[in-house]
């Protein structure tokens, strides 16, 4: 096992698309971080774990770290994880059959050094929030805008787990009622379902199933698959069509904004993920001015991640380094 004054660790973030990891010292990245794409069975994915941080073990030794200045692993994923025993406990439609999983316990016995596992967006947040500008706030707000939503709360430097590890999938909060949009977690109208990427799609589809005539001349309507990279790229070149639907995204990412603002009156909300470059900032700021109460919107502040695609791999490693260092688990 690693000495107690190792500061390096290997942080992890398993998304539905790809594994990416690094070896994270001091909250930075010692090289570029690799990519493996993500196995389609869980036993697979483990085993693409383990060979993940084998190969960056032999990096860093290459790159003239000692092995047991390594402290740990860090794994990020998405999922509800109990932290305490690095089980994945519940899991959506976006990673099939992942709930069960003993990520911590096997990646253990299998590569030797301390695991921490945490969710996806709880470890980007955790991660974001210790940057010199942040680390002092009160409460903060990470949303992760990806193939779903993602969340992490961290309120004085810690992130909040609640009972039963669920804290933070504010992806999976209602803001309708009418059951029109199944959600693949089971639910309907989930936020996740209107403001990730696929939701995004689906309003799409359905602006474009309803347009007017004016509208047939939108090159969307023309496109059989349909990505947000094509929306977006539309929206930029001024397609009307495409601009409506894009502006319809901001309107329903903003209810959450506002309604995680009324719950938490945060200091501020961190926007990360796949999407969130092309998520206009000051638009929802203003809608959520206009939709919260007065003197709450105008406060609180919305921002760009620092870390960017890197924050969920930093956030993991930061939690093992600091559970197997100081001994404070990164969990309230
Ligand atoms: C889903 C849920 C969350 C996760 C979020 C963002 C699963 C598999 N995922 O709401 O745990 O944080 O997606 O995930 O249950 P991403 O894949 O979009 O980053
Ligand atoms: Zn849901």
């Amino acid at each position: 096992m690693p000495s107690k004054t190792a500061c390096a660790a290997i942080g992890i973030d398993l998304g539905g698309t790809n594994l990416r990891g690094a070896v994270v010292e001091s909250g930075k990245l010692l090289g570029e971080p690799v990519y493996v794409e993500t196995p389609d069975r869980p036993e697979k994915i483990v085993d693409a774990l383990v060979k993940l941080i084998e190969d960056l073990l032999v990096e860093a030794q290459a790159a003239g770290m000692k092995r047991d200045s390594i402290c740990g692993v860090g794994i990020a994923t998405a999922g509800v994880v109990k932290c305490d025993t690095g089980e994945v406990i519940g899991s959506t439609g976006n990673l099939p059959g992942w709930a069960g999983t003993k990520i911590r316990e096997v990646i253990e016995d299998r590569v030797g050094l301390c695991v921490h596992v945490e969710n996806d967006a709880n470890a980007a947040a955790y991660g974001e929030a210790r940057i010199d500008e942040l680390k002092d706030l009160h409460c903060i707000v990470v949303v992760t805008l990806g193939t779903g939503i993602g969340g992490g709360i961290v309120i004085d430097g810690k992130l909040l787990h609640g009972r039963g590890w669920a804290a933070g999938e504010i992806g999976h909060m209602s803001i309708a009622l009418d059951d029109s949009r199944l959600c693949t977690c089971g639910l309907y109208n989930c936020w996740e379902a209107y403001g990730s990427g696929r939701g995004l799609l689906t309003t799409a589809r359905e602006f474009i199933a309803g347009q007017k005539d004016n509208y047939l001349q939108s090159s969307l309507s023309k496109e059989e698959e349909l990505t947000t990279y094509m929306l977006f790229q539309e929206a930029k070149a001024g397609d009307r069509l495409a601009c409506s639907i894009v502006r319809r995204w901001h309107e329903h990412l903003t209810i959450g904004i506002v309604n995680l603002t009324h719950i938490l009156n945060p200091d501020c909300f961190v926007i990360t993920g796949g999407l969130s470059q092309a998520c206009d900032l000051e638009l929802l700021k203003r809608l959520t001015v206009e939709k919260a109460l007065h003197n709450i919107g105008e406060t609180v502040e919305i921002r760009a991640s620092r870390l960017e695609t890197n924050a969920g791999l930093i956030g993991a490693a930061q939690s093992v380094i600091d559970e197997v260092r100081v001994g404070v688990p990164a969990r309230s």
